[in-house]
């Protein structure tokens, strides 16, 4: 079939909305009609050219909601008319990863999917000229339809909105999962999070969730404020406006340091700022932001000796076909927020729009609407 979509041609280029061509699902795989997108951090990331994953030509974008259109030989958990969310994290209850409770990092098809191809090894998408097209996360939601395989995807109630739901495929499960499955974080909690964008405000809502007594939101960025106190936090520090090191301040503003610190940034200065702004003796620093090709983090040894821990989460620990269906019940059931984050919608052809938003520091979601 023909569809459209938003290619990647080239790291650092905008993206070109074209027609492509798509084949149809072939065993164990799904044709899904997706009816909004999210575009998240890390699809600038890719984008950039900072990814050391990234391929091009390819299809971009993995923060979706849409209509299963058609199944392939095989599919006997989705049919038709199913409303799903497309899970870069799968989740085949059978390879060792999915049958070990400490991870929720399914490996069933990790290594094609890094290679933007099916599990078969092949693409699905193509120009119109025949050039194939690598798909991106196994997701790739900036094309209209998209062949997904039928563990990376979770089925959803059909009366929750596309266009708000979409962030649950990556952002809200991301930040509240952090919190929730990775930090397990106890009522009373003292927390800091760095960078209060799409993944910083969702960490903020699960802190509160979580019953989390201080929450204090570090950012450049002064317009984040408003958002980030209606979504729970409490203190508010802008690095810019501190005399001398952050991590000190921090371990001062706190009375010794936090219980829990995320960083939602990629920079890896910011991680290591994190690490040291943890309680000694049992703070716990976890990482989400994605960080570039070649970057590391660094810090004494002698900061992890006196009790600190660092971890990191992909997917906010979540296993997407189990815990996604529920994160959507809960937004249904207004246990959390999510309509004040998405700041902006345009339809396809304005995609890149939505990339500028993001790095003027204008946005906090942009949702693209099919
Ligand atoms: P975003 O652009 O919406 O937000 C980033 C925020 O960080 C902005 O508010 C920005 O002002 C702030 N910031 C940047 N540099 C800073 C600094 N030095 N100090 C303090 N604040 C700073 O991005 P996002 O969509 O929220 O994504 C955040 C990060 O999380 C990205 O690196 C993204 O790739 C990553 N991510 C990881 C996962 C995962 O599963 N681990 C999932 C989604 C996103
Ligand atoms: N491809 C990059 C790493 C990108 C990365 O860390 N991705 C996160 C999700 S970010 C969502 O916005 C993730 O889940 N990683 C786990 C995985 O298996 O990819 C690189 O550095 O190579
Ligand atoms: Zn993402």
């Amino acid at each position: 079939m023909r569809t459209t979509a938003a290619v990647a041609l080239e790291a650092g280029k905008p993206l070109e909305v074209m027609d492509v061509t798509l084949e149809g699902p072939k065993a164990g795989e799904v044709l899904v009609e997706i009816k909004a997108t999210g575009i998240c951090h890390t699809d600038e990331f890719t984008l950039s050219g900072a990814d050391p994953e990234g391929l091009f030509p390819a299809i971009l974008g993995h923060e979706g909601a849409g209509i299963v259109q058609e199944v392939g030989p095989g599919v006997t958990s989705l049919k038709p008319g199913d409303h799903v969310i497309p899970l870069y994290t799968p989740e085949c209850r059978e390879c060792d990863y999915c049958l070990n409770p400490k991870t929720n990092l399914c490996q069933a098809i990790r290594s094609t999917q890094g290679q933007g191809l099916m599990p078969d090894g092949t693409s699905r998408f193509a120009m119109t000229n025949g050039t194939p097209i690598r798909h991106y996360m196994g997701c790739s939601t900036f094309s209209n339809h998209t062949v997904l395989p039928e563990i990376a995807l979770a089925k959803v109630r059909s009366d929750a909105p596309f266009d708000k739901i979409c962030y649950i495929g990556c952002g809200v499960t991301t930040g509240i999962g952090a919190v929730i499955n990775t930090g397990k974080v106890e009522i009373g909690s003292t927390a800091i999070v760095f960078g209060l964008g799409g993944i910083g405000l969702n960490v903020i809502q699960g802190l509160r969730l979580a019953g989390a007594d201080r929450i204090v939101g570090v950012d450049l960025n002064d317009t984040k404020v408003e958002m980030a106190t209606r979504f729970g936090m409490t203190d508010f520090i802008n690095p810019n406006e501190v005399d001398g090191p952050l991590a000190p301040y921090l371990v001062d503003f706190t009375g010794g340091g936090a219980d829990y610190t995320f960083d939602a940034t990629g920079n890896v200065e910011v991680m290591r700022t994190a690490l040291e702004c943890a309680h000694k003796g049992w703070g716990e620093s976890i990482i989400i932001g994605v960080a570039p090709a070649g970057a590391e983090i660094a810090t004494r040894p002698f900061q992890l000796v006196t009790g600190r821990v660092w971890r990191g989460t992909a997917f906010g620990g979540a296993r997407g076909r189990t815990d996604v269906p529920q994160i959507v019940d809960w937004y249904m059931d207004g246990k959390i927020e999510i309509d004040p984050m998405i700041t902006h919608t345009m339809p396809l052809s304005d995609i890149n729009k939505g990339f500028d938003l993001m790095h003027e520091g204008k946005s906090i979601r942009s949702v693209v609407l099919y």
